[in-house]
């Protein structure tokens, strides 16, 4: 095994203070981002995590530089996976089973995905590894989160997708994984610190074309390429959180079957690019493509069933 596997003490206190979401477009803050959780949204925040320690935190950043990836193990209790996975399954039903993902906090309001994304303590790790990793001091624009379901067909081709994340460090919740003998996993496999911290945005969407297309994807998941770039192989747990430098590392997930379910939840932190209108522009075009292929599924999904 190559990742540190900590044994956390559970200092299990509420975690019900919260912080701004990042914007994805950000034209601006709704009015709901704006407004102090109410009593009942308060009462919802019902998962609990641990803090780390000064030392945990330089051994995840040790971990994330020198392995690819840091793996917290046991972050998560039972029930707060359990909650994760009962709200993913009511979810995928409303999709008729098939691939599709939640962009943002508010695409998952209500849900404990969106308390653990708004939680102060969350994000507080994120600074500290942002610090300790980067030298510099953390951006106070809070996390910004993905919900994540791969399923049916459609989910099949969300495979090999290789791409490097708009933020520095993302953290990988694992909410289902499939665990069935001979059951395809969905691995995440990932090529770290590939690139630097653009300072040129054009530069950095360039980049993302050259490297984030069908062919560059096809050379990017064969043998030779993951030798060469030393790919790691994340095989995912639920109830652990992973941790890895998205801007920096090429990542995509291995194929899972059409059978089976795998949800993830993303959690991004620090846009190096933050006001520049092309990433803004290229994020709306990513959440359209995102709906079109949702609105695509279900017609698909309805077509057979009728
Ligand atoms: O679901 C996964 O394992 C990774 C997805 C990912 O990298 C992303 O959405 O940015
Ligand atoms: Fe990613």
């Amino acid at each position: 095994m190559f990742c540190a596997v900590y044994s956390l003490a559970r200092e299990h206190a509420i975690d019900d203070q919260r912080v701004p979401q990042a914007q994805q477009p950000r034209r601006g803050r709704s009015l709901s981002d704006s407004l102090a959780p109410s009593p009942l949204e308060r009462e919802m925040t019902s998962f609990r995590i641990p803090d780390l320690t000064p030392e945990q935190i330089d051994q995840v950043v040790r971990d994330m530089d020198e392995q690819g990836y840091a793996r917290v193990a046991n972050f998560f209790d039972e029930d707060t996976i359990a909650a994760a996975r009962r709200y993913v399954v009511e979810e995928l039903d409303k999709h008729s089973g098939e691939y599709f993902s939640y962009i943002g906090r508010d695409a998952v309001r209500g849900s404990l995905l969106a308390d653990l994304g708004g939680s102060a303590r969350l994000c507080n790790i994120f600074s500290r590894i942002y610090q300790r990793g980067t030298g510099k001091a953390p951006p106070d624009s809070g996390t910004f989160q993905v919900l994540r379901v791969l399923s049916g067909r459609t989910g099949l081709e969300q495979s090999y997708r290789f791409h490097y994340d708009a933020y520095v460090v993302t953290a990988l919740v694992p909410i289902a994984i499939p665990s069935d003998a001979g059951e395809k996993r969905g691995d995440l496999i990932i090529y770290p610190k590939l690139r630097g911290i653009r300072s040129n945005v054009v530069f950095n969407v360039l980049e993302k074309i050259l490297l984030q297309n069908p062919v560059a994807r096809r050379i990017a998941r064969s043998d030779f390429m993951r030798r060469l770039l030393k790919a790691k192989v994340l095989r995912m747990s639920p109830g652990d959180i992973y941790f890895f430098w998205g801007y920096q590392s090429l990542h995509g997930n291995e194929p899972c079957d059409a059978s089976s379910v795998r949800a993830t939840g993303l959690f991004h932190f620090a846009d190096p690019h933050e006001n520049s209108f092309l990433v803004t522009a290229i994020q709306g075009l990513r959440r359209r493509h995102e709906r079109r292929i949702r609105e695509r599924a279900m017609a698909r999904s309805a077509h057979l069933t009728s």
